[in-house]
């Protein structure tokens, strides 16, 4: 039996044209061709399952990455329709998996994470995948079809039968080497948080993961939906009171929140609209925080703990420590555009605003002792920000007095361009001195910082801006910071952290990265920051000089220049050990260094990891120190 399809028509003549177009210019559907681009389209195909789960028909996921980097997602939902369509003579299944945008003609009526906003479709997945399979489970069948570079190879035919009355889709896909990096290849850890993150916010769906590579396996089940994510996002944190939840359907749109205040300084709050993370915010995340600020303030005048002279809280002081996520589920979605991640659609911001305040009013009514802690909190927030305020004004007015004081320990460079000029930031005095020596002065500017800098998670901005290590270096930048940072003063294209490569350089790289993070992250999202890496190891055979960067490096080179006893080797401790020519030559010289570009992945993990690394609590901070000690080289205890 022959089950090639027999001839092309002109509907098939369309499809072929579509799947090229997305062959020929993958960056246009899938937004390039890099390893972000070959995770998008395992969640490409997971967004689909995801959409099943949403309507009701689908609890559990199934994500396996297969040795040779194929994937397959399984799913326990109604299983892609099969039937042939009766004009076009083509299995729906078909139709889904070759035709551009098809996915979301089916169903309908109910909340779609496919098709919202990254949504192309399976069938560009198809597309550019070197072979992808489809397998579906329904009414006690197995039907199966073949694709290769997007092209069925067999008709949609049924391949076998099962018992039971388990449904549901199978799809496997080798993603095309010739249009994605021959060596590129799935990360664990980037596919662990975003499943986490739809586990959270999809309540009651297993989603489970397993890497065959390496042998590993997690599942995502949450059973408290985003009451667990924001617990989560607090496990390091000391909270002020049980977590407050709440939600709603309004009009056909789903509403859910959790908030809970904790002893931290900086605001984690978190959007969702039909599981997208909506990073940019909008109507839904405006809704949340105009529905705090009222809570709190009619709250506190309500308990007199506000009293008629003074002047309400801002909304800045009602969020210093919280927490919160608020995940919508709409039929509809409005995004801002495809890049911009951010909900448009107006009614939400009533139906969240409604929501959060009823739930707020009547926490705080019942639970007045929280009530009077949060008030507590609030007035310190105000304190602090109006003291902040005055030290600002005070650093703004001096440096306009002193018009463009750079710190007196820069050693500045003469290009003016800033698209041509480097600072690197240099810990202690005598690495300092090297670096001072070494760089190209033209292009490159110093700024040594003695010993360490502030720990900024744990201190208000007034403190900050009183330090005399962050001063100098916001005035170096010159970007200002926090609320008045702005990227255009930005007098250094490149911002390069430059610390020894021991304990006390990794605490100072923490320090300095938090530092960014959490006052300066448009530096970080526009890729002006960068890590040194200077070498671990300088190997001297036969008057000539070799450096390693890693444990592995040297060992190979040593073997090469004919084992350890013929070489000479010694170990940098420090920056400072090096001569300035030798700084110059590894680490600071473009023609031969490595500049690790620092880049912010997943905000809630990043949040996570400054906030266990730098917060109040001890155990956490040694948990992740020992997990991650292999990845800390070189760590000299
Ligand atoms: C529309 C209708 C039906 C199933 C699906 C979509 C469906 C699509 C995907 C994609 C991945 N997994 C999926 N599971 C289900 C079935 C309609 C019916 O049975 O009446």
């Amino acid at each position: 039996m022959n089950n090639k399809p027999e001839h092309y028509n002109a509907g098939d003549i369309q499809v072929l044209e579509g799947l090229e177009a997305v062959r020929r210019r993958p960056g246009m559907y899938v937004g390039g061709t890099d390893v972000k681009a070959l995770h998008h389209l395992i969640y490409e195909v997971v967004d689909n399952s995801i959409d099943e789960a949403l309507a009701g028909y689908c609890d559990h996921i199934w994500i396996t990455i297969h040795p040779d980097e194929s994937v397959t997602v399984r799913d326990n939902g109604r299983g892609i329709p099969v039937e042939i369509h009766p004009e076009k003579k083509i299995s729906a299944l078909q139709v889904v998996m070759t035709v551009l945008h098809a996915g979301g003609k089916f169903g309908g009526g109910s909340y779609k994470v496919s098709g919202g906003l990254h949504g192309v479709g399976v069938s560009a997945v198809n597309a550019l995948s070197e072979w992808c399979e489809v397998t579906i489970y329904r009414d006690n069948k197995v039907y199966s079809q073949r694709y290769e570079r997007g092209i069925p190879k067999d008709v949609v035919k049924p391949v076998g039968t099962y018992t039971g009355n388990q449904t549901g889709t199978s799809t496997t896909f080798r993603f095309d080497r010739g249009i994605f990096m021959e060596d590129a290849s799935f990360r664990f850890e980037t596919l662990v948080q975003r499943f986490r993150e739809m586990a959270f916010v999809t309540r009651g769906v297993s989603i489970q993961l397993t890497d065959e590579r390496e042998g590993k396996e997690m599942t995502f089940h949450f059973e408290g939906g985003i009451s667990s994510f924001a617990r989560y996002i607090n496990r390091n944190r000391e909270t002020l009171h049980p977590m407050i939840y709440g939600e709603k359907e309004i009009d056909g749109v789903g509403i859910e929140f959790a908030v809970q205040y904790t002893d931290a300084y900086s605001e984690s709050i978190y959007t969702f609209a039909n599981t997208i993370n909506t990073i940019d915010g909008g109507t839904h995340l405006t809704g949340l925080r105009a529905a705090i600020t009222r809570s709190i303030n009619d709250y506190a005048r309500k308990a007199g703990l506000l009293k008629d002279s003074e002047a309400n809280f801002s909304g800045d002081d009602t969020r210093e420590g919280l927490t919160g996520i608020v995940s919508i589920k709409h039929p509809d979605p409005q995004f801002e555009s495809q890049t911009k991640v951010k909900l448009m659609n107006p009614e939400v911001q009533t139906y969240v605003q409604s929501v959060v305040l009823e739930t707020l009013s009547t926490f705080l009514d019942e639970n007045p002792a929280t009530g009077r802690a949060i008030v507590q909190k609030c007035l310190t927030s105000a304190r602090a920000r109006d003291a902040a305020k005055k030290a600002r004004d005070l650093v703004i007015r001096k440096s306009a007095l002193e018009s463009m004081t750079l710190p007196g320990k820069l050693a500045d460079c003469s290009e003016r361009n800033p698209e041509k000029t480097e600072m690197f930031i240099v810990e202690g005095e005598s690495a300092g001195g090297s670096a001072k020596q070494g760089r190209d002065r033209h292009f490159q500017a110093i700024l040594p910082l003695r010993g360490k800098i502030l720990n900024t998670e744990r201190a208000r901005l007034d403190k900050i801006l009183g330090n005399r290590e962050v001063k100098s270096l916001v005035s170096a930048l010159g970007t200002g910071i926090g609320d008045s940072f702005d990227l255009k003063g930005l007098r250094y294209g490149k911002v390069v952290i430059m610390t020894d490569a021991d304990v006390d350089g990794a605490h100072i790289r923490t320090l300095l990265l938090t530092f960014f993070f959490r006052y300066m992250q448009p530096l970080i999202e526009e890729g002006h920051l960068y890590i040194a890496q200077p070498p671990l190891y300088r190997i001297s055979s036969r008057n000539q000089v070799y450096y390693a960067y890693k444990d592995e490096e040297k060992d190979k080179l040593i073997a090469k220049l004919g084992g350890i006893n013929k070489v000479g080797l010694s170990r940098y401790k420090g920056l400072g050990e090096m001569n300035p020519e030798q700084l110059w030559e590894t680490t600071m010289n473009p023609e031969n260094r490595t500049l690790l570009q620092v880049e912010i992945e997943d905000a809630v993990e990043v949040d996570q990891t400054f906030d266990m690394l730098m917060g109040s609590l001890v155990p956490p901070r040694r948990r992740f120190i020992q997990t991650h000690a292999k990845e800390v080289r070189n760590l000299d205890i």
